[in-house]
């Protein structure tokens, strides 16, 4: 296996170009796994770590912030201005244990790879029939489905939508800028919008507005460590008591994060008082929004309940903070 550390983002930019089948990581967290597992097959990595573009936290000159890709998810949580965006933050907190928040990072969390328990807990020299992402004719988790369908994990990245941010992207042709939620395709395999030699330099959140509230609840086997089963990210703007704008991005959901399409129609206009209770009435029409994908912890039934329960709780938590 080779290992490369080129000494610049440039070089690192530049590098990729030169080797296609070269594949960034960064704490390695998720990516390392996956090879030891030989779920993956790489004989080239690039490492990228250390360079001043992809690090810090700060204030952008709107007024929002900036956070490197390479900054690890523990310091998010160290960082008083990440504690304002509150549901980035506890999402941020939530993630796995804090040896993993120490080592990976946040760039790394919102680009990881989509699982599934057909595939992760897959024996690749098993004479079984593949499924469609280890290249072979079906799906498992959904028959009929013409492509995969595995889950997306990420804490994190509903709450950032949920925030409207922004990813900052470095691409041999220069900098672009995208929503974190372009981010992600529709399947649940080679589902990033990034080219082969782009990296992520960094993630922009918005300026904060003046009353608004957030929250990210997740449901998790073991809450201290494990990938969450469910999570709901919900951010309000409110005025005088009453709801004026409202968006809930759902998590391990689907192959990306899945927006609550529609939520606005039940909560904007309403006093915060009543949300509580109207969340409670909403059962089925969030029930729409997770996929009844299967694991080995829950059927899809399962999930959609949970889905369920952690959005109630994520209106809860969102008002609690006043
Ligand atoms: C036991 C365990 C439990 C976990 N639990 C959770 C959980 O509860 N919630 C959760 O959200 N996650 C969880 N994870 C996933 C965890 O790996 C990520 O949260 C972590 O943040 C990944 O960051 P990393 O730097 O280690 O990524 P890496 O493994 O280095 O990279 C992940 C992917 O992103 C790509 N990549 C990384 N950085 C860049 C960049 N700057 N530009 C372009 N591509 C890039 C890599 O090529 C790779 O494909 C868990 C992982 C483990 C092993
Ligand atoms: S969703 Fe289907 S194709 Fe994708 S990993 Fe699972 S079984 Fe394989």
């Amino acid at each position: 296996m080779i290992v490369a550390h080129p000494n610049s983002l440039a070089e690192a930019i530049q590098y990729l170009s030169d080797h296609p089948q070269a594949k960034i990581v960064a704490g390695g967290t998720d990516l390392i796994p996956r090879l030891n597992q030989k779920l993956e097959e790489q004989t080239e990595l690039c490492y990228v770590f250390g360079y001043p573009e992809m690090h810090g936290i700060r204030k952008t000159e709107d007024g929002g912030i900036f956070i490197g890709a390479s900054e690890l998810l523990a310091n998010l949580n160290q960082h008083c201005a990440i504690a304002d965006y509150t549901a980035i933050w506890q999402a941020a907190s939530r993630v796995a244990s804090p040896q993993i928040r120490n080592q990976g990072t946040i760039g790394g969390n919102i680009l990881q790879e989509n699982r599934c328990m057909f595939f992760n807990n897959h024996v690749p020299w098993s004479d079984v029939n593949h499924c469609l992402k280890w290249g072979g004719d079906r799906c498992y988790q959904a028959r009929k489905s013409p492509d995969c369908l595995a889950l997306f994990q990420s804490d994190v990245a509903p709450a950032l939508i949920a925030y409207d941010a922004h990813c900052v992207i470095s691409a041999p042709e220069g900098v672009r800028k995208t929503p974190v939620f372009d981010l992600y395709g529709r399947w649940g395999r080679n589902n990033k919008n990034l080219a082969h030699n782009e990296i992520l330099v960094g993630i922009e959140l918005p300026p904060l507005q003046a009353n608004e509230r957030s929250a990210y609840v997740r449901k998790a086997l073991r809450g201290s460590f494990d990938f969450p089963l469910t999570g709901s990210a919900i951010r309000l703007q409110i005025q005088d008591g009453i709801v004026t704008e409202s968006r809930v991005i759902f998590g391990a959901a689907g192959t990306k994060p899945v927006p609550f399409k529609g939520v606005d129609a039940f909560l904007n206009g309403k006093s915060v008082d009543a949300l509580p209770d109207i969340a409670k009435t909403l059962e089925k029409e969030v029930g729409k929004f997770f996929f009844p994908f299967q694991d080995t912890h829950v059927n899809g039934a399962a999930r959609k309940k949970m889905g369920f329960e952690v959005f109630v709780k994520s209106v809860e938590a969102c008002l609690e903070i006043r």
